[in-house]
């Protein structure tokens, strides 16, 4: 051979493209005054998803399906895999440093670090645990957000801030593929594993929620439980309507994450509405459906109560409850008016 470079390995294909690291890391450079510690802090995140992952996509395996036999702090029986997720992003999040205070969904109370980190991190380890053993989409939500005084001790009512003060938050889906969507307050992106390079790829930028869609997402189940103005939208949205496109198609996983990621690409609407057994609502606010509303939002979607913000609650407790309904503008607006009473 001619070529004097033909010694070296051919180059990384450069359309593979940008990694989820490179695209915080350039949100980063054109920020004033950053210090790389938020860019270091999701690549934790990104780290602890991909760990967990690779003990979901051997559950069978290593005989981690199944319950562990013990009964979390909301009253529910802990899975292992629950209970591995959490150690995981416990553990990665304490290794980084950066983080002050650490709520999750099977911690009793939020937990403070023993060094003054900057940010706080609320997550659900893995949401949608009902659906490990039958081998259905689950995932790992998270919200970030800045202590008000990094330099002061943290204390664990720090955590009890409202959804509006979130500066990133996204999840990760285990599913066919392993995604994770992201927002920064810039515009929700969502990045896809590459398996064999183990790391995440930029798959679509820019995501945006559609103004309306033609599927609703809710339990059934619970329709005896629900209020008047929620039986009247439910039968609403099922009732046939040519020119209006109803009825709307139906679907239902119960992972949130799931049922949440479909409604973000398609449009639609999700709703867990309060009802007569959980009239707080199911959802967790924290790191269920704060996080889901800063997304959704940053999509030019919407969330909420049914009647108020979700972003503008202002929580009281780490394992606050909230009804939660999320989706396409449209479609949240019709919701919103047959929960008022008005249609
Ligand atoms: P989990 O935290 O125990 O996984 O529960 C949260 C899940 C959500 O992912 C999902 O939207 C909802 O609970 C489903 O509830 P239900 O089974 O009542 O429909």
């Amino acid at each position: 051979m001619s070529d004097s470079n033909s010694h070296f390995p051919p180059p990384v294909a450069p359309e593979r493209g940008t990694t989820l690291r490179d695209h915080v890391l350039a949100g980063m450079r054109a920020a004033p005054g950053a210090t790389g510690e938020f860019t270091s802090l999701l690549s934790h995140i990104s780290l602890a998803t991909r760990i967990i992952l690779s003990r979901v996509r051997q559950a069978g395996l290593a005989n981690m399906l199944g319950y562990t036999g013990e009964i979390n702090v909301q009253g529910e029986a802990v899975q292992k895999l629950d209970e591995f997720a959490n150690s995981v992003l416990i553990n990665v999040l304490e290794r980084s440093g950066h983080c002050g205070i650490i709520g999750s969904e099977e911690l009793d109370a939020a937990r403070t670090a023993g060094h003054p980190g900057k940010y706080i991190v609320l997550f659900d380890p893995l949401d949608g645990s009902s659906n490990i053993d039958v081998v259905s989409t689950i995932g790992t939500i998270f919200a970030v957000l800045r202590r008000v005084d990094p330099t002061s001790p943290p204390s664990s009512s720090e955590a009890l801030r409202p959804g509006r003060d979130i500066i990133a938050a996204g999840y990760c889906l285990y599913g066919p593929s392993t995604v994770m969507v992201l927002t920064t307050g810039q515009g929700v992106n969502i990045f896809t594993l590459d398996p064999d390079v183990g790391e995440f790829f930029l798959s679509q930028s820019n995501v945006m929620c559609p103004p309306r869609g033609s599927l609703y997402s809710c339990n059934e189940g619970n329709f005896a439980r629900w209020t008047d103005g929620v039986k009247n939208w439910s039968n609403w949205i099922k009732g046939e309507d040519k020119e209006e496109g109803r009825p709307y198609g139906h679907r239902y996983v119960g992972s949130l994450v799931a049922d949440a990621h479909r409604t973000l690409l398609k449009g639609g609407i999700f709703a867990y509405p309060a009802d007569s057994k959980s009239p707080a609502g199911k959802l967790r606010l924290l790191y269920e459906a704060n996080p889901m509303a800063f997304i959704f939002e940053q999509a030019g979607g919407v969330a909420t109560t049914g009647s108020e913000r979700i972003l503008d609650l202002a929580p009281t407790a780490l394992h606050q409850r909230t009804p939660l309904v999320l989706g396409s503008r449209d479609d949240v607006k019709d919701y919103v008016d047959f929960a008022a009473g008005n249609r």
